[in-house]
């Protein structure tokens, strides 16, 4: 068979036997459809059923999780774990607390990981969870009691050296410490088996800050790929949460000007700049509603619904809140009001016909497993620090990420171009990452 119809063959097959999961169909075509080049050259991975092996979750759990509310209401939500692929190291990657989660979500979510957690160059196989559980508008108890329940079950499926769970959307220091504490009261152990801890407790400096420095990190190589660089810079970032606010922090720190951001329910634009301060209290510690910050800034303005974002004008568009959220429409205009570069911080955030206009009007554009893999890197390194029970510095760590960003970006790159497609980062990221896989899972035997 060609390598095209051995693609095409497999794809026809993930959607027959996944069916109802959009996301995870649109994951897997990405990421195939950058392999017919990889395929005809190594005919062994066709022999061997790679591609059917590599798109087939190694296991998947779906749970109960039972809480009470404060008004004494008994509630329940799913809880997930998938695991995909341990070719590379212990199931690493998120967990996602948002309504929207199903197995779909979190399929190409784990999907993704996998060639993430293999372009970071660490050990770390791929693998994703959560629940559809709403953490908006919920009291602290009730987060509290949510998370023992989800762990209270997830505890029997992970382990320091089996599968590592981290933040991801609604889940954030408070969660995963919540998670951590019911983790050592029913294991007895106090070890490294979540990400993105405190800073008391095990947590690496400049996790916190990772994914948004790291986006930003690879945005700059891109640009001095382009003899350019990011200072003096308009930028747009979509999102206000932890990946948005620290990718904001690093552009303005690398001399760039953020002038808007969003939430779930609309953005604000300032020209003269978007105050990090403000939006971090608003939602980092009052978890209000990123509309609230134009009543302290009064050169501001909020626009209801959040595709709008789009439509300002900017150098530099970092889309960080969720999948699907910047459309062909929104790629055309992007294009045609000046922007050079899109770094994803979120995980699939444009439609795939968006990254067709990026790469058809040769932006520099970061697909998300390359651009957002800083945040999941440096998990990687606070699991070595929990191992050898110490600690780094912040300098340390972010000298680490940086050096990591700046490899990710060079492999991509380097694949890109020997697989006949330079420039496409795209190409280059899903090719850097499967050969990595790829070459594991042969030498494992039939995993
Ligand atoms: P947070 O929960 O901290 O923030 C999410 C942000 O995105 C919020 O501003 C939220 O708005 C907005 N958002 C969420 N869902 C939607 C939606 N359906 N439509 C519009 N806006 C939405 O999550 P993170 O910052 O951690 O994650 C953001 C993205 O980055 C996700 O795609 C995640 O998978 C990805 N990512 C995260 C990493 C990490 O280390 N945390 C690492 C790599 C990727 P609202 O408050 O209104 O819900
Ligand atoms: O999508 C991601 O890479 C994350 N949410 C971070 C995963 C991790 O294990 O730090």
């Amino acid at each position: 068979m060609s390598a095209k119809g051995y693609v095409e063959k497999v794809l026809e097959e993930v959607k027959k036997r996944n069916h109802g999961e959009p996301e995870f169909h649109q994951a897997v075509r990405e990421v195939l459809g950058s392999l017919g080049p990889v395929i005809q050259k190594h005919p062994e991975f066709e022999k061997n059923a790679l591609l059917e092996r590599i798109v087939e979750p190694e296991r998947q759990i779906i749970f109960r999780v039972p809480w009470q509310d404060d008004k004494g209401a008994m509630r329940v939500n799913r809880g997930f774990r998938i695991q995909f692929n341990s070719a590379l190291g212990p199931y690493k990657g998120g967990l996602r607390l948002h309504p929207s989660v199903y197995t779909g979500i979190i399929k190409f979510l784990g999907f993704e990981q996998i060639f993430k957690n293999s372009l970071t160059g660490l050990m770390m196989g791929g693998g994703k969870g959560g629940a559809d559980f709403d953490p908006k508008g919920k009291s602290d108890s009730e987060v509290m009691r949510f998370c023992q329940s989800f762990m209270t079950e997830l505890f029997r499926h992970i382990g320091a050296d089996t599968d590592v769970p981290a933040g991801d959307i609604g889940v954030g220091g408070r969660e995963v410490a919540y998670m951590f504490g019911q983790w050592k009261r029913l294991t007895k152990l106090f070890n490294g088996i979540l990400t993105g801890k405190g800073l008391d407790f095990g947590g690496s400096l400049a996790r916190t800050e990772a994914t948004g420095y790291g986006c930003v990190y690879f945005t700059e190589e891109m640009l001095k790929e382009r003899n350019d660089s990011i200072a003096g810079k308009t930028v747009v970032v979509s999102g206000s949460g932890n990946v948005a606010i620290y990718a904001h922090q690093k552009a303005t720190q690398l001399g760039a000007k953020v002038v808007a951001m969003s939430d779930s329910n609309g953005f604000i634009y300032d020209k003269h700049g978007i105050n990090l301060d403000t939006v971090q209290r608003l939602k980092e510690v009052e978890r209000k509603r990123i509309k609230e910050y134009v009543s302290e800034h009064k050169t501001a303005q909020y626009t209801e619904g959040c595709s709008g974002i789009w439509n300002i004008e900017c150098e530099i568009a970092l889309p960080c809140a969720t999948q699907n959220e910047l459309d062909e429409k929104a790629a055309k205009t992007l294009v045609k009001t000046g922007c050079i570069a899109v770094a994803e911080g979120a995980n699939m955030p444009s439609t795939p016909s968006a990254v067709q206009v990026f790469l058809d009007n040769k932006i520099a554009f970061g697909p998300g497993k390359a651009a957002n893999a800083g945040g999941v890197a440096t998990s990687g390194l606070e699991m070595a620090q929990n191992s050898q029970r110490l600690a780094w510095t912040f300098e340390e760590v972010d000298e680490k990420l940086h050096r990591i960003m700046i490899d990710i970006h060079k492999s991509a790159n380097e694949a890109a171009k020997e697989y006949g497609t330079p420039g496409n980062l795209v190409n280059g990221a899903n090719i850097a990452g499967f050969l990595k896989i790829a070459r594991a899972m042969m030498a494992q035997g039939l995993v």
